[in-house]
């Protein structure tokens, strides 16, 4: 099995690619390096190729692709302010890119697309846990590229018979997150200013809460829709259906690591959504996802990474 994934050499990408050469497969890297790491596949074994390039290029696309079985499309910009302070950027890369992935991938005859998409795509509806049978309200130029991409996919399917998954990702937090962007995730931010001694900034009061899914319950789920038959054009949570505010997760994170957790409280961040919880009885069912490590564990997991990469420099 010869498999393609785009933005492989960025956070979540590596782990998927570290997970399909352990399972046997071949893998195809196509990345661009903005914000993906050669780093990231240092620990990656096997049968592994780097294609350097990005994916608004149609070419990069087309040579990556010849004999590939499956595509995970993960490249994209995945900052949501910055999607609002460049819209069209995020379009450029997250909606034409993701045409040129898909026209790609029917010419190379790929047997099927995971798409990485996201639970933005939400936006403010405020019932909860949110539903793939919800309407998608997306709120921020990001959301809606994301939302774009899955209806891309589906129509793919429908003209052209490409098989396509989409996947809507809740916050997903662990080893490799990149802390240094003033976008990053909020656990990486966390991790390295306790590190640093610094006090972790909230924006808010804390009393907001996201289904925060570790890392490889998310490589989990993307290898499942991968592999899984008669799920074509369907789009899945992938989260944890659980949700903890930034207060009750930074009080975790005191304990875990033994450092003094206390927050310096900042005025909330534009745009931002106040509670975010999947309903994953959809994974469940079609895709035998269980969530197989909890919110506490993948703290802990992450906290243990931070340290030891971070501690060094
Ligand atoms: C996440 C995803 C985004 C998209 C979105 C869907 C990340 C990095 N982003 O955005 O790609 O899928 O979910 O809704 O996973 N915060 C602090 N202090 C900090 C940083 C953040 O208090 O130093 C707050 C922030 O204001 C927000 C919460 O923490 O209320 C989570 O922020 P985030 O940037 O980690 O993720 P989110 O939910 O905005």
């Amino acid at each position: 099995m010869r498999v393609v994934v785009t933005g492989g050499a960025g956070f979540i990408g590596s782990h998927i690619v570290e997970e399909l050469l352990r399972r046997g497969a071949s893998v195809v890297v196509l990345d661009d390096f903005s914000s993906g790491k050669e780093e990231n596949l240092s620990s990656a074994r096997g049968p592994l190729e780097i294609a350097r390039g990005s994916i608004c290029e149609p070419e990069n696309v087309q040579a990556a692709f010849r004999g590939a079985d499956r595509v995970i499309h993960l490249a994209a910009r995945t900052s949501v302010p910055r999607s609002v302070s460049d819209p069209v950027e995020t379009n450029r890369v997250n909606i034409d890119g993701t045409l040129n992935v898909l026209v790609g991938a029917r010419d190379a005859k790929v047997k099927r697309v995971v798409f990485a998409a996201s639970s933005s795509a939400y936006g403010e509806t405020p019932t909860l846990p949110k539903v793939e049978s919800m309407e998608a309200q997306p709120i921020s130029p990001y959301g809606v590229t994301k939302l774009v991409g899955e209806i891309y996919g589906q129509v793919f399917g429908r003209c052209y018979g490409l098989e396509n998954v989409s996947l809507r990702y809740f916050n997903v937090f662990g080893p490799r997150q990149d802390p240094s962007s003033p976008y990053s995730g909020v656990l990486s931010k966390f991790a390295t200013a306790l590190l640093e001694g610094k006090p972790p900034v909230v924006f808010g009061d804390g009393e907001q809460s996201r289904d925060f899914t570790y890392v490889a319950n998310v490589v989990d789920a993307t290898l499942r829709a991968a592999e899984t038959s008669g799920i074509s054009g369907l789009v899945f949570n992938v989260g944890t259906g659980a949700r903890f505010t930034l207060n009750q997760t930074l009080e975790l994170l005191g304990k875990i690591s033994g450092r003094a957790a206390r927050a310096k409280y900042e005025a909330a961040r534009f745009g931002d959504i106040l509670h975010s919880q999947a309903d994953i009885s959809l994974a469940k069912q079609k895709l035998g996802y269980i969530p197989s490590v909890d919110f506490e564990e993948g703290l802990r997991r992450t906290w243990e990474w931070y340290a030891s990469t971070y501690a060094k420099v």
